[in-house]
């Protein structure tokens, strides 16, 4: 089975990346997985300046799905730039940078950062976080402010790197979204970010989290997930799309191709299976297999037709 794909005009061998904030940069991968021959590695998001995030503890395991309020803990452009990103170019693998910020700015100063940075294949526009201040910073909750972001992004950017922008599940309307970002110059989108959500400790009587509700991940969101691929890519079969939100295996990713995903990360799997990323992509070439696919892109949006 070919498995080829392409993040805009990128060509992959693989359509199987690891998901935002899962793996950091790859490092923790590195001794389970051929981090060349995955999709890309989807990095934490980044910002303008080094966060240690939300107060501890900030991950939750309940039975379906796991709840963090990581709180953009991370590097920094700086870092990124200095450490991270040499990493994985020295050793070949393809980095596609998440990128984090409370103003258009922010985005659009860490876009024209990231320009022909060796290694770096693309962008995923995280305007999605549910672990921000306020909710006024969820700009994937309002379609014009998540267009001015990816506006920002897209006039900023290496014209060769894509730009996806990573949208909530907590709308009423993912495709009214879905198609101002796009609108607004998106290449492709990437779908879903976690769910709100929020665990409270029985004996404690008190939230679990430090920062009281969290980002839903995992087996819990994963119909929500494929939903709003289908709906998406019903409304806007042309879009890319990266599908995420509780792939753990081979016949989970071949829903997100069949519902119209061209590529898939694989996020909360890791933490139980750090060979996940390598696994999925065997699974789902074997499960497009039996099924007489002779390529992915012959069973991307297979559902709708
Ligand atoms: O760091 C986080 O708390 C976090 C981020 Br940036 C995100 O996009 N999604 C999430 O569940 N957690």
């Amino acid at each position: 089975v070919d498995m080829t794909t392409a993040l805009g005009a990128a060509p992959i061998p693989s359509p199987v990346l690891t998901a935002s904030g899962c793996s950091a940069f790859g490092q923790e991968l590195d001794p389970f997985i051929d981090l060349t021959a995955i999709g890309a590695v989807v990095t934490k998001s980044v910002q303008l300046r080094a966060r240690s995030g939300r107060p501890t503890p900030r991950m939750a395991e309940t039975p379906s799905g796991m709840l963090n309020s990581i709180g953009l803990q991370g590097p920094g452009i700086d870092g990124l730039l200095a450490d991270d990103l040499p990493w994985l170019a020295e050793r070949g693998a393809r980095a596609f940078v998440s990128i984090a910020g409370t103003r258009v700015e922010d985005f659009a100063e860490l876009a024209q950062r990231l320009r022909g940075v060796p290694g770096v294949l693309g962008l995923e526009v995280n305007i999605s976080c549910p672990n921000v201040e306020s909710r006024g910073e969820v700009f994937a909750c309002d379609p014009v402010a998540a267009s001015d972001v990816v506006a920002a992004v897209r006039a900023a950017a290496d014209p060769a790197q894509p730009v996806y922008a990573k949208l909530s599940p907590d709308v009423t309307d993912i495709v009214s979204v879905a198609r101002a970002v796009t609108e607004a110059g998106a290449d492709g989108l990437s779908m879903i970010n976690t769910l709100l959500g929020l665990v409270i400790d029985p004996d404690t009587m008190k939230p679990v989290l430090g920062g009281v509700t969290g980002g839903l991940s995992g087996p819990a969101i994963r119909p929500v997930a494929l939903r709003c691929v289908w709906q998406v890519h019903q409304a806007l079969p042309e879009v890319p799309i990266l599908g995420m939100g509780g792939i753990r295996d081979g016949l989970d990713a071949l829903q997100f191709v069949l519902a119209g995903a061209s590529a898939v990360s694989v996020g909360t799997a890791v933490f139980n299976d750090p060979t996940a990323v390598a696994r999925v992509h065997e699974e789902l070439a074997a499960a497009l297999a039996a099924r007489g696919f002779g390529s992915l892109r012959e069973a991307v949006g297979y559902a709708h037709r």
